[in-house]
Order: C-alpha cells, then sequence, then structure tokens
C-alpha cells in the first residue's frame, strides 16, 4: 500500500461509509494518514469535529491546505482523480454512466432501505433521531425484495453491478450486505447470482482492511 504524502487525512471509524472509503483506498493500492474518530463515545457531535463537518459524520478529508471534503464517494472521487488506476469509477463514456447510475441505485435502493432498518430500530441511533419501529419494520419487509430484485437485474450474468469490471458500485452495494450483518437483514438465501457476486466481491483482499 502506498503511503500518499500531500493528500491530506482522513478522518474516519467505525460504519459504512469509512469502510467504503477503505475498500477503495485499498482496492487503488493506497492510503492516507487517518485520524480516527470514535462515533461510539460521540466524539463527531463534539465542536472540534462538526468544525469540520457540519453534519457531524464520517469520513471526512481534510486536505493539506484547511479544505474539507466530506461524502464518501466525493472522497473517492479525489482520491479517483489522484490515482486513476484501476479506474473504479469506469472507463469510457459508457462504463461512467453505468457506474454511477449502478452506484446510485445501489445507495438509494439496497444502502437506503437497510439504513432505515438500523436507524429506525436500533437503540444505537436513538439519539441521533426519532425513530419509526413501523417503518423500520417496512423496510425490513422491503430488504428482502432489493435483493431480488438485484438477483433479476443480474440475469444477463454479467460479473459485477455495472458490468464486466469492478467498479465503486460494488464496494458500495456490498457494504450494504455487510452492514445487513451487523443489524440483522442478511441477504436472502436462494439468490445465486447475487451470491456469486458477493463471493467475488468479498474474495478481493481490499474486502479485509
Ligand atoms: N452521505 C454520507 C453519510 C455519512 C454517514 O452517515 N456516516 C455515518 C457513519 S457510516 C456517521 O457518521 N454517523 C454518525 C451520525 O450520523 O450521527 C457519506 O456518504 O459519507
Amino acid at each position: 500500500m502506498r503511503q500518499l504524502t500531500n493528500a491530506g487525512r482522513l478522518h474516519c471509524g467505525i460504519g459504512p461509509n469509512s469502510y467504503r472509503v477503505r475498500i477503495f483506498m485499498a482496492e487503488k493500492g493506497i492510503d492516507l494518514p487517518r485520524v480516527e474518530v470514535d462515533l461510539m463515545t460521540g466524539e463527531h457531535r463534539r465542536p472540534d469535529f462538526l468544525r469540520l463537518n457540519s453534519l457531524g459524520q464520517i469520513p471526512v478529508l481534510e486536505l493539506d491546505d484547511g479544505s474539507v471534503i466530506t461524502e464518501s464517494i466525493a472522497i473517492c472521487r479525489y482520491l479517483d482523480a489522484l490515482e486513476p488506476e484501476p479506474p473504479l469509477f469506469g472507463a469510457g463514456p459508457k462504463e461512467r454512466g453505468l457506474v454511477e447510475m449502478w452506484n446510485r441505485r445501489a445507495e438509494i435502493e439496497l444502502f437506503g432501505t437497510v439504513g432505515n432498518i438500523a436507524l429506525h430500530s436500533h437503540a444505537m441511533f436513538a439519539n441521533r433521531l426519532t425513530q419509526f419501529p413501523a417503518f423500520a419494520e417496512t423496510e425490513r419487509a422491503a430488504a428482502p425484495r432489493k435483493w431480488a430484485w438485484l438477483e433479476r437485474e443480474m440475469a444477463d450474468g454479467r460479473p459485477f453491478l455495472a458490468g464486466e469490471h469492478f467498479s465503486v458500485a460494488d464496494i458500495t452495494a456490498a457494504v450494504v450486505s455487510w452492514l445487513g450483518d451487523f443489524f440483522g437483514v442478511p441477504v436472502p438465501p436462494s439468490l445465486p447470482r447475487v451470491e456469486a457476486w458477493l463471493e467475488r466481491v468479498r474474495s478481493r483482499p481490499s474486502w479485509s482492511v
């Protein structure tokens, strides 16, 4: 792993979004100086952190000139511009469009659903928002349908979400399966294409960062 100097430092910690960026960096073979933010003790709600990100969320990339980039995908795009190979946002117009499409679909359809279950049902988030347990249950019922939708979408036999090549969309969607395992919303059984795709992604060295 090549340590990037002068590319800022990454404030990160537990959770699926920091994980997405860590996987992305591992796929690029790069790393950044890191500052661990402890969500469990509420470090992200302290004034010094809120000065970095007013939303109180990680990951945050603090550049050497003091500028700040938040949002996992924005951080990944910055890193992609610094280190274009391998092209995890797609190569060429068509692939770039497909990667964007699938990353958005993964965020909205999969991440959104499993995230809502966690946010609205788990004690960990009770202080963070007004929880609506009934909404969590609606989303819990929807989650298997979302994975079944992905199964149908992959019926053409392509190895990765956006086609022939591994991309940031695979990172986003596979991290949802990890999040689901943690919050008791596993990928349902009997979805062979999703299962094979997950195996393909999870067996990559980047998964274990
Ligand atoms: N849209 C943001 C979401 C960031 C986010 O929600 N991070 C979570 C950890 S995975 C967090 O910091 N949660 C603390 C909180 O919201 O209180 C991104 O893509 O980076």
